[in-house]
């Protein structure tokens, strides 16, 4: 079947673009779009058309997939040239996002209209590239320079009513879409036709706006091409006559097309899309998820709540008394009361998810709750103490999950009477923000029981990646290797700052000891100590030696660095030198590329030992984790993409 049909409505042709799963420009859909032009050009009947798309969405871009491989005719800027100059007015409706390519094919439309809640925009530097068929030179020409620059540089949709108020479409419809385009359409052909975008006046603003806003991309961007690329491309559309402009924006869109930035966004961009349905869960349906119960209301437990609140499941509570339930509670609120503040949420709807919170001391509140997740203290005896409890009191198929982040689910599982509903779901700190969720399954959990914990990340808006057990299971794995390699550096003789400037330099946001002190030393000390106690051989670190010298980090005054009080910036420790001495030989000089290079090196080598053992499923399953759990940079692609391709 064609991916674009042709139909008539009196003198309105209606063109249907019809390309599952989201209308993606491959080569047929350009074609199609190039070849419909010209047959109503030559159709003396038709004096406007209306272009369309079935499915969830308006065309959502050029098709991702194609962009490892040469271009093929006809080009994107050719098909939107040509949909501007046809003789007959062209008018996007759109549905869903019009994003990217899909974007620029409604700039070449004379006309856009939108169904109300409908977004549109030009995301791709989220790819490593700039929009390369006009995005960056008619939209200064439709809406001005100064939301271009914020469109194509942020990479930000916008909903319907702000694409117009801000000129990028002309009319916000509600009701049904192709009758509403088609009316608009007729209507618009009683009056002159406003000037095809490429023509219109555009209106350079002074040289400090561009100055400032190099500024400002540059250090949103740390590090990344492709905005700062973007806002030339703008600045170019608004200096320079609309060929010259689009020959600039195309040549700059190849360029980046190849590099290893846009690489590592494309492997991103499929790995995410990948990773919520794995085909390993096969034909295993989830269990319903109607309502949730959270064991716990300390930061974790809080988070977890509201997490799930944010998907709209009600949710019971548990703490061990009243007084800590209290606490619990608080927690919440402080959470959802800073979701007002940061204008994220309303006041009444934060009311609204406070009162989906049941609060209770007693696990018979649970009786008929769907999924259980336990965030007590990681303890095992504790944990264990509470699946008993819960096994008492909840449905037999109750789904029942721990977020511990080092114990082996299978001893806490110990003992259950329905061991295949039983998970380990492992959230990251903030879990209502951050977007990473390790699912732990045992030997014994059932495969509807993960299918769950996948469908609970869905629902949750977060990225699932499965994990096998072992002693911190993927992520926290390899960043106990990734730490050790960042102390191996420092007994070396590499400066503390230096090691953390380097990884900075990389692209994270932290290093890897400032973030240790925001975070605090004592946590992996005393899992280290616990070790110990259990007979194991655990080396001592240099974060052992400074907790014990009473440098616990921040909230001590102290860690790897000093601290003024009140003063979050970190400052080179006499103490520290003195406390570390003795574990510290001279070295070579290493800069900050070796480090970095040093560093992901070994998380990738980790990570290889983790595929090995079936710990982790894939390659890229590990670059979501080290990209949603700890900071790694997008658009490096996650150390093993890195790794591999660096060769
Ligand atoms: C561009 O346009 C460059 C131009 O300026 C210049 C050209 C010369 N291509 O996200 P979902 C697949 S750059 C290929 O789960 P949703 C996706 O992999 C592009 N495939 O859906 C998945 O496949 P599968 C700029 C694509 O409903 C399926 O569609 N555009 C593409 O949650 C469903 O995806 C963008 O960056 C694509 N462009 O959200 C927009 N997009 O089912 C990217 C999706 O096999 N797309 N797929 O796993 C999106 O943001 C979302 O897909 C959208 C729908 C919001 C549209």
């Amino acid at each position: 079947m064609s991916v674009v049909s042709i139909e008539r409505e009196g003198e309105i042709a209606v063109v249907t673009v019809d390309n599952p799963p989201v209308n993606a420009l491959g080569q047929a859909l350009r074609q199609g779009l190039w070849d419909a032009v010209a047959t109503l050009d030559a159709d003396p009947d038709v004096r406007a058309v209306v272009l369309i798309c079935a499915g969830r969405t308006f065309i959502a871009g050029a098709d991702v997939r194609e962009f490892g491989k040469p271009p093929v005719e006809p080009h994107l800027p050719d098909v939107v040239n040509r949909i501007e100059g046809a003789v007959k007015p062209w008018v996007a409706a759109i549905h869903g996002s019009a994003l990217g390519g899909g974007f620029e094919v409604a700039l070449g439309c004379r006309f856009r209209v939108a169904l109300d809640g409908a977004s549109v925009g030009l995301p791709e530097v989220g790819l490593g590239i700039v929009p390369g068929a006009s995005g960056t030179v008619r939209t200064p020409r439709v809406a001005g320079a100064a939301a271009a620059v914020d469109l194509v540089t942020t990479g930000k949709p916008v909903k319907a009513a702000k694409a117009q108020a801000m000129g990028l479409v002309d009319a916000v419809l509600s009701g049904d879409l192709r009758e509403g385009a088609i009316a608009f359409a007729r209507a618009a052909l009683e009056a002159p036709l406003p000037l095809p975008a490429s023509e219109r006046p555009v209106t350079d603003p002074a040289a400090a706006f561009w100055a400032e806003q190099q500024a400002a991309v540059a250090k949103r961007a740390k590090g990344e091409a492709a905005p700062l690329s973007a806002l030339a491309c703008v600045q170019k559309a608004v200096q320079a006559p609309f060929a010259e402009a689009l020959a600039f924006e195309r040549a700059t869109f190849l360029d980046l097309r190849g590099s290893d930035q846009a690489a590592a966004l494309r492997h991103v961009f499929f790995a995410e899309r990948a990773a919520p349905r794995p085909a390993h869960l096969g034909e295993a349906k989830p269990l319903p998820l109607r309502n949730a119960g959270v064991i716990g209301g300390g930061t974790m437990g809080a988070g977890i709540a509201a997490a799930l609140r944010d998907a709209g499941l009600p949710v019971v509570l548990i703490e061990r008394d009243a007084e800590a339930l209290a606490r619990g509670l608080a927690n919440l609120q402080t959470i959802f009361d800073g979701g007002v503040k940061r204008g994220k949420l309303t006041p009444e709807q934060a009311a609204a998810r406070m009162a989906g919170v049941t609060g209770a001391t007693d696990y018979a509140a649970l009786a008929d709750t769907d999924l259980v997740i336990e965030a007590v203290f990681e303890e095992i005896g504790v944990k264990r103490a509470v699946f008993a409890d819960l096994a008492r009191h909840c449905r037999a198929d109750a789904v029942l999950a721990t977020n511990t982040s080092y114990l082996d689910p299978r001893a806490i599982a110990e003992g259950l009477a329905n061991p295949g509903r039983f998970i380990g779901l492992h959230f990251f700190s903030p879990a209502n923000v951050m977007k990473l969720l390790e699912i732990v399954p045992t030997p014994e959990t059932a495969p509807e029981t993960l299918a769950t914990g996948f469908a609970l990340a869905r629902a949750l808006g977060k990225i699932p990646v499965q994990a096998g057990i072992c002693e911190g299971f993927i992520g926290n794995r390899i960043l106990k290797r990734y730490r050790a390699a960042a102390e191996a550096l420092v007994r070396q003789g590499v400066a503390i700052a230096e090691v953390d400037a380097a990884m900075r330099g990389f692209g994270f946001a932290m290093g890897p000891f400032e973030a240790q002190d925001l975070g605090g030393l004592d946590i992996a000390f005393l899992q280290r100590e616990g070790a110990r106690a259990a007979g194991q051989d655990v080396p001592e670190t240099l974060g052992d030696l400074l907790v014990r010298a009473g440098r616990k980090g921040q909230k001590t005054g102290g860690g790897w660095y000093d601290y003024a009080p009140g003063d979050r910036k970190p400052q080179a420790s006499a103490r520290v030198a003195e406390v570390l001495a003795a574990a510290i030989t001279a070295g070579p000089a290493l800069d900050h590329a070796a480090i970095a290079e040093r560093l992901v090196g070994e998380m990738a080598a980790e990570g290889e030992a983790i595929l090995a053992e079936g710990i982790a499923l894939s390659p890229s399953d590990i670059d979501l984790v080290e990209i949603h759990g700890y900071g790694f940079p997008r658009w490096r692609g996650g150390p093993m993409h890195y790794t591999a391709r660096k060769g």
